[in-house]
């Protein structure tokens, strides 16, 4: 554990809300590609968990395999972390998530490890409204594999040895929508201030956040022809609405025009808004949500926001009735395993 030393009488440095400063939320130093667009994901999650006075020691971080899932080792080195097989991690963080409903738990994944191999675990894990925060660092390739197309790649797209993707792509926010997943969006690794709101909105929400978040591959997919590009996404990006965030410990009492923004009241208190640009959209009718990326998907936009969010529905910890009061994790063992006697029994049965 860290803590910077200050001399007496000069002015501390900067700390959040539970009296820790930026740095106690860093990580190692990155071994990604200088430039790739998870490292600027990595920089606005140790953002959003400063600034949410979130207790590193309750936060755990699992990701599958990829470049996208080494990066939980690049923020929060205080936090716990579980690198699992290609595509599980969704049943590792249903398993932590089961035995210690404290932690809050934020699942790093790529769009080959979710929308590929990891595919069968993601369906599954989108519809339990398990509360966690699942990132997608889509950069439409398998960065690590040296950038075969994945699953999430568009229609069209170039590889850098020329070949054209003739498969379309799955849309991760449509399938978690459909599936029951309750806050769903869209963002790009270059976009901070979405990102940032988005990310703080995600930590306050007691139920599945689903983020896709474009984040080019600077060495495997960022050519002319990739429509996973820096330039590709900048030049193409459709912001849906104006995404902000006050949370439950700010004054809410911030003004805004209520005939142009649409207000969410979070489980914890805080506040969603969602201002309206070019488009009138209720990002709370679900149907809608699933009408706007179809015909999205028809014009070949790059659409980014808040598509939809559902902040009462009751997450799966509710929904077992698990104890409020002590986590499975530190239950003792007469409270969680059947005794000698009743397994006799079950083997009497099965005699
Ligand atoms: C079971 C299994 N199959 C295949 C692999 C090889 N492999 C490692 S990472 C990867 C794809 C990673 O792509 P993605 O999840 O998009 O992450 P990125 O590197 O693009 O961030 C593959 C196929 C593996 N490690 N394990
Ligand atoms: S290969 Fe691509 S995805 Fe992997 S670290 Fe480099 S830029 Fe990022
Ligand atoms: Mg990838």
């Amino acid at each position: 554990m860290s803590s910077t030393t200050v001399e007496p009488g000069a002015a501390g440095p900067k700390t959040n809300r539970i009296g820790l400063t930026v740095i106690e939320y860093k990580g190692g130093k990155t071994t990604l590609c200088a430039g790739c667009g998870h490292n600027a994901i990595s920089e606005r999650i140790i953002e959003a968990m400063y600034e949410m006075g979130v207790e590193p020691e309750f936060v755990i971080k699992p990701s599958g395999i990829g470049c996208s899932s080494k990066a939980p080792a690049y923020f929060m080195s205080r936090s716990h972390a579980f690198n699992a097989v290609h595509g599980r991690m969704p049943s590792v963080a249903t398993g932590a998530l089961l035995a210690n409903r404290k932690l809050i738990c934020i699942g790093v994944s790529g769009d080959g490890d979710t929308a590929s191999i990891g595919i069968g675990q993601f369906v599954h894990l989108m519809r339990r409204n398990l509360p966690i925060i699942y990132i997608i660092e889509d950069n439409g390739v398998y960065g690590l594999t040296k950038g075969q197309f994945s699953a999430t790649a568009d229609l069209g797209s170039k590889l850098k040895s020329g070949v054209l993707n003739d498969l379309p792509p799955i849309d991760t926010c449509a399938l978690a929508i459909q599936l029951g997943a309750t806050l769903v969006g869209r963002s790009f690794s270059g976009d901070k201030r979405q990102l940032s709101a988005m990310l703080k909105a995600a930590i306050a929400h007691k139920g599945t956040v689903m983020l896709d978040v474009v984040s080019p591959c600077v060495t495997f997919n960022d050519h002319e022809g990739s429509t996973k590009s820096y330039k590709y996404v900048k030049e193409h990006e459709e912001t849906l609405q104006d995404v902000s965030f006050v949370p439950h410990f700010e004054d809410i009492n911030v003004e805004y025009d209520a005939g142009s923004t649409v207000d969410v009241t979070m489980h914890d208190g805080s506040h969603l808004r969602l201002r309206k640009l070019d488009r009138d959209y209720d990002a709370t009718n679900k149907v809608g949500a699933l009408q706007l990326l179809a015909e999205s998907h028809e014009k070949g936009e790059m659409l980014t926001g808040v598509f939809y969010v559902n902040a009462t529905a009751p997450s799966f910890i509710e929904q077992l009735n698990l104890s409020e009061t002590t986590s499975l994790a530190r239950m003792p063992q007469e409270l969680t395993r059947p005794s000698r006697q009743a397994l006799d029994e079950i083997m009497e049965e099965l005699r």
